[in-house]
């Protein structure tokens, strides 16, 4: 009885945003905007990057709405071709995936499609709930994020994965809290749903 109530008690702790850190992998094609949302994230203002070769590892505070006080360790990974094979690594076990899209780049939309499908069919990866961030949305020619679900093939993940679509500039910073918040969301109903019993059942309300 003791016992049932201190686990009890240490599991509604645990589930207070103030004790969380969830571990983030952020991957996506090399020059989408990964690193430059990173550091916008972690440290308020713009940083020039250069290619990542390898990764980058920020724990980021979030001070946002329902995420408030929720930390995020937040592994970038490098997005060369020749980096890809470590995104496999990096992704097992996270809580949740975010995807970066240069929203612009619709010569390459095609190639994020395979390298997105690629990482998510990993049997790890089963269930991790999902944020696309469409980056650059400051530039004229950026692509409705609705258009770029249909392009990446959002719709066919269904009920395998919970995921979310955020426009955003890394360069300002415009969007990336929300679209944090609505990850730390996804991962919130993520964890209800396998508590009861579920995880086949996901429903993508968002
Ligand atoms: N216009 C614009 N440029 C961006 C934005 N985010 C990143 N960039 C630029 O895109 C280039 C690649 O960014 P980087 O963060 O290194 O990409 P990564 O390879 O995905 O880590 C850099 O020149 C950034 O300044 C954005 O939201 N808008
Ligand atoms: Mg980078």
């Amino acid at each position: 009885m003791g016992a049932t109530f201190s686990r009890r008690i240490q599991s509604f702790i645990e589930s207070l945003p103030f004790f969380q850190t969830l571990h983030i992998t952020m991957v996506g094609l090399d020059s989408a905007g990964k690193t430059t949302a990173l550091y916008r994230l972690k440290f308020g203002q713009y940083i020039n990057t250069l290619p990542t070769i390898g990764f980058n590892c920020e724990k980021v505070k979030l001070n946002f709405a329902k995420a408030r006080g929720v930390s995020f360790t937040i592994w970038d990974i490098g997005g060369q071709d020749k980096l890809r094979p470590l995104w496999i690594p990096y992704t097992r076990c996270t809580d949740g995936i975010i995807f970066v899209v240069d929203s612009v780049d619709e010569d390459r939309f095609e190639e994020a499609r395979i390298e997105l499908m690629r990482t998510l069919k990993f049997p790890q990866n089963n269930h991790v709930p999902l944020l696309i961030l469409a980056n650059k949305h400051d530039l004229p020619e950026s692509k409705d994020p609705q258009e770029i679900a249909r392009t990446l093939g959002l719709n066919d993940l269904n009920g395998r994965h919970l995921w979310h679509i955020q426009s955003c500039c890394s360069i300002i910073g415009e969007g990336l809290e929300e679209g944090l918040e609505r990850l730390y969301e996804m991962i919130q109903e993520k964890r209800r749903t396998a508590k009861s019993g579920g995880n086949t059942k996901l429903k993508n309300r968002l």
